[in-house]
């Protein structure tokens, strides 16, 4: 039986503020008489904390199917905004808090928001450190299986440090460790719970691995997250019910891989059973392929990841005689099953013993041990298809196991098209996009003293530093056009997105394997220019051709186009050696403007001052962007992998 909450959830704004006000007066945190924004924000997050309490019992009273998301990674945003948000009750918090005297738009920016990554700005062009798509989509879906009421939930690391914060001052760069960790109400501590794992070092997001103790501790980091998370999901099994069998735990449980770096999970799930109940290896494998599905993030092969053996062997011996012998049953079944496809087992296979690096591929093991393996964009799923045809064909029809899971939906927005022509929508379009521009504008004149015409295009690119994403070909492009724009600096991704017209999405087409800024630019009525990569390509099939500024060459393009280049039949356009040499001279003063006219910048200049057309472009773009709601990629990965319904709660 499940029992009635202490501080049922309401949404009575007096009972909220009533609450509030006795997290403030009885906490033992700090004094009762301070009532500070910092004060109003921990009672009234732990207002909202214990209201929430009890959803979990349900959960164990029903005992349905769960998921665990493992990730090494989590790009949270604030956890409180997030909390009233999923619950739906933020509308009766900021009344209650008014009653008491605070916003709630204040106090939420209490907490130091680890998501808001510090941003270096050239010309119009943001180079982001930090952490890409991985980490935010790990918290997306978070959210969406909130949402959807799924249980659901993620397992991942309490690093102390994040990734560096950065600074940027007259002399360059400066980075300073992100003592992230602070004193927060979300945590909460189970000293019942602990699990025997054999090292114990965790202290940093992403250790260097230049040197061998960075890589090593990196593993560690890896096996740390895999087997204490099996090993609680474990305990969890067998404390729902009486008895239970192995053979049962396929259909209580779905474990989902965000990349490769939780892959140690296979082998422990093999290892676990099998070393503590004498569980036969027949059963393990059977419970762990049928448990096991794994995303893929990227087709680049230097991204992919390779473990050394020599210190996978010193490290994890038993998990290497696991790895071994999955590696040689796949060789035996591709010989067995498939001869004709014995010559491409060299690439297919697991252990890559030439010397002098043999090296585990930890993707190949997760293809070969999951029953699912899905891509983040259409064409990125085509070409995890094609290239991993051998793997996935020993698992009935080659296209089964493979999903375009796609961040795919088809969600009904509530605004219709039919509105983009409207004057009077179009005005309070425009002048959201001004409210949003200007509140950007004025975040870049606080942080570095420039001021910025509210009217001019705001053109955007916010991405990690990557060769492939082209960053620098937009440098060369804005010293291009150095006098069309000024020069800007700025901050965070809330502010910037909202605030943007137009935003550059120019990766090598068949680099990206989706990118995650483009639809948030694009829901955000935000116009792109973009190549035929990643997800760019499903935007531009949803928005509609006629508003997305295409760029650049085709993916099966590509391939022609570089052997053009090596044999140096490739003429670039001239521009190219204009800004180079303006770079070498350092002189940006006498240019010509004729060879832009037909540029395509010149397009959007043209497209820009005619307002009713890019606003009617503008709103069709977020109008467009429903298919790219994360709550429609987990309704997707719930019913077609994890196989979990909703377990709703009253
Ligand atoms: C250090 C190493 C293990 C590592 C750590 C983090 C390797 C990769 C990453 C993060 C990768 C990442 O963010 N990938 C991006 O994922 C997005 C969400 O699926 C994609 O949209 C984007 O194309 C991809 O680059």
């Amino acid at each position: 039986k499940v029992p009635a909450a202490a501080h049922p959830l309401t949404e009575n704004p007096t009972e909220i503020a009533t609450d509030i006000n006795y997290h403030v007066k009885l906490n033992t945190h700090f004094s009762p008489f301070k009532f500070e924004p910092e004060q109003a924000f921990f009672a009234t997050a732990e207002s909202v904390r214990n209201s929430m309490g009890g959803h979990f019992l349900y959960f164990v009273r029903d005992n349905p199917k769960h998921t665990y998301y493992f990730s090494m990674e989590f790009l949270q945003g604030r956890a409180l905004t997030n909390a009233i948000g999923n619950l739906g009750i933020e509308n009766a918090y900021a009344e209650a808090l008014n009653k008491l005297g605070h916003e709630l738009e204040e106090i939420v920016e209490q907490v130091i928001n680890s998501s808001k990554k510090p941003v270096l700005v050239l010309n119009c062009i943001i180079l982001m450190t930090g952490n890409g798509g991985l980490g935010r989509i790990a918290s997306c879906f978070l959210d969406s299986m909130a949402t959807l009421n799924l249980p659901a939930g993620g397992y991942g690391l309490r690093y102390k440090y994040g990734l560096f914060k950065q600074r940027n001052t007259k002399q360059g760069q400066e980075e300073i460790a992100e003592d992230w960790l602070e004193f927060s109400p979300w945590e909460v501590v189970r000293y019942d719970l602990v699990y025997p794992v054999r090292f114990f070092i965790y202290a940093v997001l992403y250790p260097g691995d230049a040197t061998e103790s960075g890589k090593l501790l990196r593993l560690k980091q890896q096996f740390f997250l895999c087997s204490a998370s099996l090993q609680d999901i474990i305990s969890r099994f067998k404390d729902q019910r009486g008895g239970y069998t192995w053979s049962e735990f396929p259909s209580k449980i779905a474990v989902q891989l965000n990349d490769t770096h939780p892959t140690l999970a296979i082998p422990e799930l093999m290892c676990l059973p099998m070393e503590d109940e004498g569980l036969g290896w027949d059963e393990a494998w059977d419970v762990t392929t049928r448990t096991i599905a794994y995303t893929n993030h990227t087709v680049l092969p230097e991204a992919l990841e390779k473990w050394s053996q020599p210190v996978m062997w010193k490290l994890l011996p038993c998990h290497m005689e696991i790895i071994e012998e999955i590696d040689i049953m796949f060789l035996a079944m591709v010989k067995d099953t498939r001869p004709d496809l014995e010559y491409k087992l060299p690439s297919m296979c697991i252990l890559d013993h030439n010397p002098p690096k043999p090296v585990v591929r930890m993707a190949n093991l997760c293809v070969v041990s999951a029953h699912t393996v899905n891509g983040v964009a259409q064409l990125h799923s085509y070409t995890l298809k094609a290239e991993l045809f051998v793997v996935t064909s020993l698992y009935g029809p080659p296209s089964s196991k493979i999903r375009l899971t796609a961040l795919l939906g088809g969600f009904g927005f509530a605004i219709q098209s039919s509105f983009a022509d409207d004057a009077n929508f179009q005005d309070e379009w425009a002048s959201a996009k001004m409210a949003s521009k200007r509140r950007l504008a004025s975040n870049i004149s606080c942080v570095t003293g420039e001021s910025i015409d509210p009217n001019s295009l705001y053109d955007i690119q916010v991405k990690r530093i990557h060769e492939y994403k082209r960053q620098l070909l937009n440098i060369l492009g804005a010293i291009d056009r150095w006098y069309l724009f000024q020069n800007y600096n700025v901050s965070v991704a809330e502010m910037l997105i909202p605030g943007s017209e137009l935003s550059q999405h120019i990766s090598t087409a068949g680099m990206e394997a989706s990118g995650t800024s483009n639809m948030k630019f694009a829901l955000n009525g935000c116009l792109i220019i973009g190549t035929l990569d990643g997800a760019n390509v499903e935007i531009r099939e949803e928005i509609g051709e006629e508003i997305f500024f295409l760029f650049g060459a085709r993916a099966d393009e590509v391939p022609r186009l570089r052997k053009y280049q090596e044999n140096r039949l490739f003429e670039p356009d001239p521009r190219f050696e204009e800004a180079k040499q303006y770079i070498r001279s350092g002189a940006f003063g006498s240019y010509d403007y004729k060879p832009l006219l037909d540029s395509l910048e010149d397009v959007i200049y043209r497209y820009f001052r005619d307002r009713k057309r890019w606003l009617k472009m503008s709103i069709l773009s977020t109008v467009g962007c429903g298919k790219f709601i994360s709550d429609q990629t987990i309704a997707q990965y719930a019913k077609e992998i994890w196989n979990i319904q909703e377990c709703r709660v009253p």
